[in-house]
C-alpha cells in the first residue's frame, strides 16, 4: 500500500492521477497546508523542503519519496507504465521541463495574478508572459506529437495536465491554443484522470476550456 501525503493542487494531484492510472492500493493523508502542517517537525522528515507530495511505499522499504517528478518515475518503474524504457530520454526532457520550468512559472503566475492581483505590476505582466508562452510552447509541441514525450501517454504528461487544468486562474484563453486543448481534453477523459482529480473533494469537475 501506497501513502500518499498531499493537498488538492497541481502537485498533489499529478500523484493521485499515476495511482488512480497504475490501479495501485494507496491511501491520502491530508497536508492542510493553510493551517502551515508542511512546516511540522514530523512532516520535515520526510520532506526537507516542507512541501506536498510525499509518498511511503508500505510493501517496500518504506524510505519517503518525495518531489513529484521523483515520485512519478518511482511509481512508472515500479509498475512498468507511463514510463517506457526505450522513449525515457524523450520522457525525462519533458518531465524535467515540467519541474524545472512549467510548474514554477505558472506556480509564479498564480501567485501574482489570482491570489495577489494589484501588489506587483512588473510580477503579474512577467508571469503572465512566461504562462502565455508556456502554452504557446506546449501547443506547437503537440501539434507535432500527439503526447508530450511522443506517440504514448507518459508520466511527462501525468505531471502537465493538473498545471493546465488550472487554466481558468490563468486567463491565458485554452481554447485559442487546439492542439493543446485537443491534448487536454483527450486526458480530461480518462476515467483515471477524473478520479485522480477528485481524491480530495468528490464534487470537483475538471474545468473545460
Ligand atoms: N518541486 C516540488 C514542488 C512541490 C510544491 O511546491 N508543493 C506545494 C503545493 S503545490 C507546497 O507544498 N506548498 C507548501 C508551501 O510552500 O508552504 C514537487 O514537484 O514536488
Amino acid at each position: 500500500m501506497i501513502e500518499l501525503f498531499s493537498a488538492d493542487t497541481p502537485n498533489g494531484k499529478k500523484i493521485s492521477i499515476m495511482l488512480e492510472e497504475i490501479n495501485f492500493d494507496y491511501k491520502v493523508t491530508k497536508v492542510n497546508l493553510l493551517e502551515g502542517e508542511q512546516f511540522k517537525l514530523e512532516f520535515k522528515k520526510i520532506s526537507p523542503f516542507s512541501k506536498i507530495p510525499v509518498i511511503i511505499d508500505h510493501d517496500n522499504n518504506r524510505e519517503p519519496i518525495f518531489e513529484s517528478g521523483a515520485i512519478l518515475m518511482y511509481l512508472g518503474e515500479k509498475s512498468n507504465k507511463f514510463y517506457e524504457k526505450k522513449n525515457r530520454l524523450k520522457i525525462n526532457q519533458w518531465l524535467m521541463g515540467q519541474m524545472g520550468y512549467i510548474g514554477p512559472m505558472i506556480g509564479q503566475h498564480h501567485q501574482f495574478h489570482h491570489y495577489n492581483p494589484g501588489k506587483s505590476e512588473f510580477g503579474e505582466e512577467r508571469y503572465f508572459k512566461i504562462t502565455k508562452a508556456i502554452y504557446g510552447d506546449l501547443d506547437e509541441r503537440l501539434g507535432q506529437s500527439k503526447y508530450l514525450a511522443g506517440d504514448n501517454y507518459t508520466i511527462a504528461d501525468i505531471a502537465t495536465w493538473p498545471w493546465i487544468a488550472r487554466h481558468e486562474w490563468h486567463d491565458v484563453g485554452l481554447k485559442n491554443y487546439k492542439n493543446l486543448t485537443r491534448w487536454y481534453l483527450e486526458i480530461a477523459k480518462r476515467s483515471a484522470v477524473i478520479k485522480g482529480y477528485k481524491f480530495m473533494n468528490k464534487e470537483l469537475e475538471i474545468p473545460l476550456p
